[in-house]
C-alpha cells in the first residue's frame, strides 16, 4: 500500500456539509492501490469504541488517484471518524494523527460542529440557468446619438483602440432574441464611465459610460430584462481604476501630500503616468490601469459604496469580479455582506482562473469563471492534445477539487472576451465546436455563451475575439444556433443537469469516444461524443426500461438484454433519455 499517496483533511474538499446532519467526506489514494476503504465515525463526545462503519464509493479516479466518497449522518452533529482501508493484502487504520497497524482510540479526524451558518448558501436561480457575456460596444447599437466620435463601421476588424458604437439601448432591443435563444442572465463586462473600449479602466465609479446610455436606460434595461425573466450581472473591477479616475489624478498632482496618495502604491514623486510607470499597476506596468490599495480602509468604504449604490438602485442580480484573485480575502467577505443584505439572491462569480478554492468556502464567492474546464474543453476538442481517458481523468481531478455545491455552480464556458474564440480554435470545422457545446450544456455547473459564439462567429486572441456582433441572418451559422437553442431547452427541462453527480460510462482512447451519464432524481440521461473522424458503432450496456431517445436528432434506440447499439458519424454525439 501506498501510504503517502494516501490523503484525507477534515476540511476543504475532503469533509465537507451536505446539510445540518450531514458530511460528505472524500479519501484520495493511489489509483488502483486500495481495494477497498470504510469510515467509522461517531459523536465526538462518545466512545471510543462505539463507532458505527460505513463502506466508501469509488467515485471517480484520474491519472494518479482514486477518489473514495462517503456520507454520514449525525444527529448531534458532532464527528469524530477515522478510516480501514483494505489494499491486496494488507489493511491499515487512518486517522489526524496518522497510520496504524491497530484500531485506533486517540487522534480521530475531527468534524466538531456542523454549523448550520456555514452551510454553503448560493442563490436558487442558478441551478440551471445559462448566462450569455455581451461586450457592450460589440453587440448592438441602438442608439446612434451616444456613439463615441470616430466609431469603426460596425463589421470592420477591431484593434485595441476601436470603438463601434454598441450600448445599452441596443442589449433592450435584442432581449427578444436573447429570450428565444433561452438565455436566463446576461453578464456584462464594464459599463461604468472610461476612455476605453473594453472600460476595464474606470474614470467615475457613480456613472454609467455615456457611450453605452446613463442611468435610466441602465434601469430600463434591467426592467426590461426582468420583465422576461432575465437577471443582469454586471463586471466590478475594483483591483485597479483607470488613470483618470479623480482619486489618481489628485495623488498625481498634489504628491505624497494628498488624501489619496495612500489609495495607490505609488514609488516616488513626481508620478510617471505612462509606459514603465513608477507605480503599482494592473499585470505588469499597464499605467492605465494603477493599483488600488483595498486593505486601506478608506478605499475600502469607497469601493463598497460603489456596490451598494448599483446593487440597490438598480436592482441588480449580481457581480462579476474583475482580477478577484488580487485583492484581499477581507475585501470580499465585507463585499459579500454587503450585497447578500440587499439581494440574498445576487450571485458574485469571481475570475480566477486557477484553483479558486480559498474564495469558494461560502463567505467570498459564490462561483468562479471556470477556466481550468476551458483548458480541457480546448485541448481535447479543438486541438485533440489529450485523447478521452485524460479528458475523463482531468475532468475528474478538477471535480474532485471542490464541494459538490460548488461544482454545481461553476460557471462553465468555452471561451471569452479574453480569449480566442473557440471556433476559430477549431480552425473552423464547426463540428467540433458543436460537440464542445453538448459537452458544456450536458456538464455539472453553470454554462456562459460568450455572446456570437451560438452563431458561429470566429476571432484569435484580444481584439479580435471582440468583433461585432453579427445580425444578418443569410451571414450567420444557422446550424449553431440551432444546436445552441435546443441544448439550452434541453437545459431547461432538466435543471439538475447542473448538479454535480456525474458518472463516466464509456471511454476509448484509441477511437477517442467518451461518454458519461447524468442522473437526476427520477430521470437520467446518457451522452456518447464521438470526438474523431471516423465512423464508429458501438454496443454499450445502458440500465433503462426499454426504450431511450436521442434528444438531439429525435431517434429512439432498443435497449435489448441491457445493451444499446449506437452508430455515430464522426465528430457526433447523442443525448440519450429515457421513454417514458
Ligand atoms: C490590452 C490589450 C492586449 C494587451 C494588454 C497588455 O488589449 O492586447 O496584451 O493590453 O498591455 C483589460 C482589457 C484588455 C487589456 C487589459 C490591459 O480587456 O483588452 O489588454 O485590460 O489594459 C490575467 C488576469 C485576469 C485578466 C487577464 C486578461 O489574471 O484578471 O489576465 N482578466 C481581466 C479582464 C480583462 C481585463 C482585465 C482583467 C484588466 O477579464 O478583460 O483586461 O482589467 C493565465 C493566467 C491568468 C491570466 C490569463 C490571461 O491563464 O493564469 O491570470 O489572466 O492567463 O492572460
Ligand atoms: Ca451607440
Amino acid at each position: 500500500m501506498h501510504k503517502e499517496a494516501i490523503y484525507h483533511r477534515a476540511e476543504g474538499s475532503y469533509a465537507y456539509p451536505l446539510s445540518e446532519n450531514e458530511i460528505r467526506l472524500i479519501l484520495k489514494a493511489k489509483r488502483g492501490d486500495l481495494k477497498r476503504c470504510y469510515v467509522l465515525y461517531d459523536d465526538r463526545y462518545t466512545g471510543p469504541g462505539t463507532e458505527k462503519v460505513a463502506e466508501m464509493t469509488k467515485v471517480c479516479w484520474d491519472t494518479l488517484y482514486d477518489y473514495f466518497q462517503v456520507d454520514i449522518y449525525s444527529d448531534t452533529r458532532r464527528i469524530r471518524y477515522f478510516f480501514y482501508l483494505e489494499g491486496e493484502n494488507e489493511h491499515i487504520w487512518y486517522a489526524e494523527g496518522g497510520f496504524s497497524e491497530v484500531r485506533p482510540l486517540e487522534g480521530h479526524f475531527q468534524y466538531p460542529y456542523i454549523c448550520k451558518a456555514d452551510l454553503f448558501k448560493e442563490p436558487l436561480w442558478t441551478k440551471g440557468a445559462v448566462i450569455y457575456q455581451i461586450f457592450p460596444d460589440r453587440f448592438y447599437n441602438g442608439d446612434k446619438n451616444n456613439d463615441p466620435p470616430g466609431c469603426k463601421k460596425w463589421g470592420e476588424a477591431p484593434d485595441s483602440k476601436s470603438f463601434f458604437g454598441g450600448d445599452l439601448k441596443g442589449v433592450m432591443l435584442k432581449l427578444d432574441y436573447l429570450k428565444e435563444l433561452g438565455i436566463d442572465a446576461i453578464y456584462f463586462t464594464p459599463i461604468f464611465e472610461s476612455p476605453s473600449n473594453h472600460k476595464y479602466d474606470t474614470t467615475d465609479y457613480y456613472r454609467v459610460d455615456k457611450a453605452f446610455g446613463d442611468l435610466d436606460t441602465l434601469r430600463q434595461l434591467v426592467d426590461e430584462a426582468h420583465q422576461r425573466g432575465i437577471k443582469i450581472i454586471l463586471d466590478a473591477v475594483f483591483n485597479h481604476c483607470g488613470k483618470d479616475f479623480w482619486a489618481f489624478k489628485e495623488a498625481v498632482s498634489k504628491g505624497p501630500g494628498s488624501r489619496y496618495w495612500q489609495w495607490f502604491n505609488i514609488y516616488s514623486y513626481p508620478v510617471k503616468v505612462g509606459p514603465n510607470p513608477n507605480y503599482e499597476t494592473f499585470a505588469n506596468g499597464v499605467y492605465t490601469m494603477p493599483k488600488l490599495m483595498t486593505y486601506n480602509p478608506e478605499v475600502r468604504e469607497y469601493l463598497l459604496g460603489v456596490i451598494k449604490y448599483w446593487t440597490k438602485e438598480v436592482n441588480l442580480d449580481g457581480w462579476r469580479l474583475d482580477v478577484a484573485n488580487e485583492i484581499d480575502h477581507s475585501f470580499w467577505r465585507e463585499f459579500r455582506k454587503i450585497v447578500k443584505d440587499i439581494n440574498p439572491q445576487a450571485f458574485i462569480l469571481g475570475e480566477v482562473w486557477h484553483d479558486a478554492l480559498k474564495w469558494l468556502e461560502g463567505d467570498q464567492f459564490d462561483s468562479v469563471m471556470n477556466y481550468p474546464w476551458r483548458d480541457l474543453v480546448v485541448k481535447f476538442f479543438a486541438k485533440n492534445t489529450i485523447d478521452a481517458e485524460a479528458f475523463d481523468c482531468e475532468l475528474a481531478r478538477l471535480r474532485m477539487m471542490y464541494t459538490s455545491e460548488v461544482v454545481s455552480g461553476l460557471v462553465n464556458l468555452i471561451d471569452s472576451h479574453d480569449t480566442p474564440r473557440f471556433l476559430t480554435l477549431c480552425k473552423g470545422d464547426k463540428r467540433k465546436l458543436m460537440l464542445a457545446v453538448v459537452f458544456q450544456m450536458t456538464y455539472p455547473g453553470i454554462p456562459m455563451v460568450y455572446y456570437g459564439d451560438e452563431i458561429g462567429m470566429e476571432g484569435d486572441n484580444d481584439p479580435d475575439c471582440r468583433r461585432t456582433m453579427i445580425w444578418e441572418e443569410d451571414k450567420q451559422d444557422r446550424d449553431i444556433y440551432a444546436l445552441y437553442k435546443k441544448l439550452i431547452s434541453i437545459r431547461h427541462s432538466f435543471p439538475w443537469l447542473a448538479n454535480s453527480i456525474y458518472r463516466t460510462w464509456h471511454v476509448d482512447p484509441l477511437k477517442n469516444i467518451y461518454g458519461y451519464i447524468r442522473e437526476g432524481k427520477e430521470e437520467r440521461i446518457w451522452v456518447l461524443i464521438n470526438n474523431s473522424g471516423l465512423y464508429n458503432t458501438l454496443k454499450l450496456p445502458l440500465e433503462s426500461g426499454g426504450k431511450v431517445v436521442d434528444l438531439l436528432k429525435g431517434e429512439y434506440y432498443d435497449v435489448k438484454d441491457g445493451m444499446v447499439t449506437i452508430a455515430l458519424q464522426p465528430y457526433s454525439a447523442v443525448v440519450l433519455t429515457d421513454v417514458n
